[in-house]
C-alpha cells in the first residue's frame, strides 16, 4: 500500500525571465505545475511512497511531466498517455511579493486530463493508497472530471482517507457555482485544507467550521498569520513563520504535503501545522511551482523549536 495517491492535472508551467506583463515579457522558463503533483513530489521528498495519477498527452510535454515528477521518486507508472489530447500548460506571472496578485493565463481546456472520469484512471490504482488526495481544481476541468470528483467523495467504506484542497480557482469555473460545488465536495472528505479567502466569504476559521462540520480533520489556512486545525474536539492554532516571499504559488500545496506527512506519521496536531508551515516556508521562498523542500530530519529538527521559535 502507498502512502499517498494524488489524483489531479500536471502542467508544463513558464515562468517569465523578468519582470513584467504577460503580454510583454519576451521569454519564459520551463517548469513544473500541478497542485496535485505537487503535494506528491513533496511527500515523496520527505521520505513517504507517493504515487500520481493523471493523464497527459502522448506529447514532448507529457513526457517530461512524466520524468520530473518520477525524478522525485512518485510512482507515474499510472499516468495514461492521450493520444488525441495534449499535455496542458500554462504561463504566469511571480506576481507582488505583498498581495500575490499575479496573472495566469491556461492553455489546458481539452487536455489529456480534461478527459479523466469516474473510470479512467483505473479506479484500483486511485483507491490503493492510505490517503487520496484531491483537490477543487480536478473538478473545474470537464463534466466527467466533476463526476470523477463527485465519485470519489462519496463516502463508502474502506475508501482510503481523502484529503481534499479545496484550491479554489476562479480563471477555471465559467458559468459553473465554483463555491457551492467546492463545499459539496469537501463535505464528502476525511480531511480538507481550506484557505480563509476562499472560505465561502467567512471570516473567522470558527465560522468555516460551522459551515463544514463533516469532515473529521478541519484545517483553515490563515495566510501569513498561521492556521487552524479543528480535530474532533480540538481546537489548534499555530503561527506561520515570517519569510521573505518571492512566489506564493505552490505554498499550499507544501502545506498540505507537510501535514499529511506529519498525519502519516501519528504526530499531533501542533506539529501536523509546523510541518506544514515548514514546508509552505520552503516554497514561499522559491520561485517556481514546486520547491525543493527540507529533507525529513531538518524539518523535525525546525518542527521541535520551542514555541518562543514560533511566535
Ligand atoms: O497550487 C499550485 C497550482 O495552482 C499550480 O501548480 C498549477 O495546478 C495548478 C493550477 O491548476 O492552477
Amino acid at each position: 500500500v502507498v502512502d499517498v495517491v494524488a489524483l489531479g492535472e500536471s502542467m508544463v508551467t513558464f515562468l517569465p525571465t523578468r519582470p513584467g506583463r504577460l503580454a510583454d515579457v519576451p521569454s519564459f522558463e520551463r517548469g513544473i505545475g500541478g497542485a496535485e503533483s505537487n503535494v506528491a513530489c513533496v511527500l515523496a521528498a520527505a521520505g513517504h511512497s507517493a504515487r500520481w495519477v493523471s493523464r497527459v498527452g502522448d506529447d514532448p510535454f507529457g513526457d517530461h511531466l512524466v520524468e520530473a515528477i518520477g525524478g522525485y521518486g512518485v510512482d507515474v507508472a499510472h499516468v495514461r498517455r492521450d493520444p488525441d489530447r495534449p499535455t496542458g500548460i500554462y504561463f504566469r506571472t511571480a506576481g507582488d511579493r505583498a498581495t500575490d496578485a499575479h496573472e495566469v493565463a491556461y492553455y489546458r481546456a481539452g487536455s489529456a486530463a480534461s478527459a479523466m472520469s469516474p473510470t479512467d484512471p483505473d479506479p484500483t490504482a486511485v483507491g490503493a493508497g492510505r490517503v487520496l488526495h484531491l483537490s477543487g481544481i480536478t473538478a473545474a476541468l470537464s463534466g466527467s472530471c466533476l463526476d470523477l470528483m463527485r465519485a470519489l467523495t462519496a463516502r463508502r467504506p474502506g475508501r482510503p482517507l481523502v484529503s481534499f484542497d479545496v484550491n479554489h480557482r476562479p480563471g477555471l469555473w465559467r458559468d459553473l457555482d465554483a463555491p457551492g460545488v467546492l463545499r459539496d465536495l469537501a463535505r464528502g472528505a476525511d480531511l480538507v485544507f481550506v484557505g480563509q479567502d476562499e472560505a465561502w466569504g467567512l471570516h473567522s476559521a470558527e465560522a468555516v467550521r460551522a459551515a463544514l462540520p463533516e469532515p473529521e480533520v478541519l484545517v483553515v489556512k490563515q495566510g501569513a498569520a498561521g492556521a487552524t486545525v479543528f480535530d474532533k474536539q480540538d481546537v489548534t492554532f499555530v503561527p506561520a513563520p515570517r519569510v521573505e516571499v518571492v512566489a506564493a504559488v505552490g505554498a499550499g500545496d507544501a502545506f498540505a504535503a507537510g501535514f499529511l506527512s506529519a498525519t502519516l506519521r501519528g504526530l499531533p496536531a501542533r506539529d501536523r501545522l509546523r510541518h506544514g508551515h515548514l514546508m509552505a516556508a520552503a516554497a514561499l521562498t522559491a520561485p517556481g511551482d514546486l520547491a525543493a523542500p527540507p529533507a525529513r530530519e531538518h524539518a523535525d529538527r525546525l518542527a521541535a523549536l520551542d514555541d518562543a521559535a514560533w511566535g
